[in-house]
């Protein structure tokens, strides 16, 4: 298939059905077109850093992060390029073909920027592919990312425009598509998904996955989140979703963006191997690895590679990390 051939142009009511399908036509209707474009028993594999943590001027609800909320999180200041060198080489050698760095701002500042364009470059070298998350960005901003090598942007819209202001009101949904526009146009890849389990309703659920799968080009990667409840936030508390519900998620974004990778993201921590299974089953294809997310925990290294082992499923993209053992030689 190529993007030509994908579809852009899904409706709701075609979304929903496809979530309210029996499970197993589901399951199989997702599993088979996994198959058709990607290897069913590989997932890659990305290991996160917060390079600047906590005093976000941003309002998110779920996020531990917002200076809005009364979390106990410490908050941290940019962090040094050498500490940033020293996790990215220990996640290469653990496995991890992707280094993602994330930052609490609602925008970069250029001179800002500056440092984390030295980041990027000094993450390259090491032969890894490079991904961010920075808030909003200007073209000129995406432009200069695109030079300095960067692989892949984050930026999620998170919900569907119509829950949106029920989670965020201090940037719009419209904020969320601009910059993702200006990284489109830059030649980056495009790594946008959302969060679960914030108490919205199933329409909602279809609404984001419409929303991304409609955009110009699926995004290369659709990290898919279940909320991660942190003390002190708005949606502590919320409902919790039932993890038959995220699976179906799973599966929808796997039949509608089949060539994307999906990423069974946030919330592991609280799931069952079974429950990981069928995510992986369902056509999730990338994990977060590594005993962190940014602030809030993730299953610990062995469990991972016992999960993994216990599944028959292996890394993929070796070829980063082959590649620079090659440099190193
Ligand atoms: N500040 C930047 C931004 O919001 O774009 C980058 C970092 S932000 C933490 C990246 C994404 O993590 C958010 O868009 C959200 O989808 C996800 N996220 C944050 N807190 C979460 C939580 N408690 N549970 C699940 N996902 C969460
Ligand atoms: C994404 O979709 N999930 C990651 C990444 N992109 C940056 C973040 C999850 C954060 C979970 C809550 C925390 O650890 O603070
Ligand atoms: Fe700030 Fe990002 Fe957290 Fe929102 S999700 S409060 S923008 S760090």
């Amino acid at each position: 298939m190529t993007e030509l051939s994908l579809r852009h142009n899904w409706q709701i009511k075609e979304i929903s059905d496809l979530l309210e399908m029996p499970f197993n036509d589901l399951l199989f209707k997702a599993q088979t077109i996994h198959r058709q474009n990607f290897n069913p028993n590989e997932v890659q594999i990305s290991t996160l850093l917060s390079i600047k943590t906590g005093a976000c001027p941003e309002d998110c609800g779920y996020c531990s992060q917002s200076a809005k909320h009364d979390t106990s999180l410490e908050r941290e200041r940019l962090l040094p390029l050498q500490e940033v060198i020293e996790q990215a080489t220990a996640a290469r050698e653990n496995g991890s073909s992707r280094f993602c760095m994330g930052a609490a701002w609602r925008n970069p500042t250029d001179k800002n920027l500056d440092k984390v364009i030295e980041m990027i470059s000094a993450v390259k070298a090491l032969g890894m592919e490079t991904c961010v998350t920075l808030g909003m960005l200007t073209a000129d901003q995406t432009r200069r990312m695109k030079e300095a090598g960067l692989d892949y942007y984050n930026h999620n819209l998170d919900t569907s425009p119509e829950y949106y202001d029920k989670v965020i009101t201090t940037r719009s949904f419209d904020d969320r598509l601009n910059t993702l526009e200006y990284v489109r146009d830059a030649g980056i890849n495009v790594c946008s998904g959302g969060i679960v389990g914030m108490g919205e309703s199933e329409k909602d659920r279809a609404s984001l996955l419409q929303q991304l799968a409609n955009l110009p080009t699926h995004p290369q990667s659709v990290p898919i989140n279940m909320l991660v409840q942190v003390e002190g936030t708005p949606l502590f508390n919320a409902d919790k979703l039932d993890h038959l519900e995220f699976i179906r998620t799973i599966a929808v974004a796997r039949i509608i963006m089949p060539e994307s990778y999906v990423r069974l993201s946030a919330g592991r921590s609280e799931m069952s191997d079974e429950t990981q299974a069928l995510c992986f089953f369902a056509g999730a294809n990338s994990i977060f690895y590594g005993d962190k997310l940014l602030t809030t925990e993730n299953p610990d290294e062995n469990h991972d590679l016992n999960l993994m082992k216990k599944l028959g499923i292996s890394p993929s993209q070796y070829q980063a990390v082959k590649s620079t053992e090659q440099l190193a030689s």
